[in-house]
């Protein structure tokens, strides 16, 4: 499994620390329609190299969107790394 790194999360660089910002703001910046969940097709417009696979590491529950648990487990798991 590659790591995905999210380089674009708006508002990280401010943040000053990968580690400083918290998961519910991480979702935040990707739940760009405010629904409280990240689609494939929000989480694809940051990174465009995302694959279905991907995607389904993240979605443990494989209901199509990632909720607050399953970012933060994902990122925890260091399969999303913020760089
Ligand atoms: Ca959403």
């Amino acid at each position: 499994m590659k790591r995905i790194a999210l380089l674009a999360v708006a508002g990280f660089v401010a943040a000053g620390s990968a580690f400083a910002m918290a998961h519910a703001d991480v979702l935040a910046d990707l739940d760009t329609d405010g629904d409280g969940a990240v689609s494939q097709e929000e989480l694809t417009v940051l990174l465009p190299d995302l694959t279905d696979e991907d995607f389904a590491a993240i979605d443990t529950s494989a209901d199509g969107s990632v909720d607050l648990d399953e970012l933060g487990a994902a990122i925890d798991a260091g399969l999303v790394t913020m760089e």
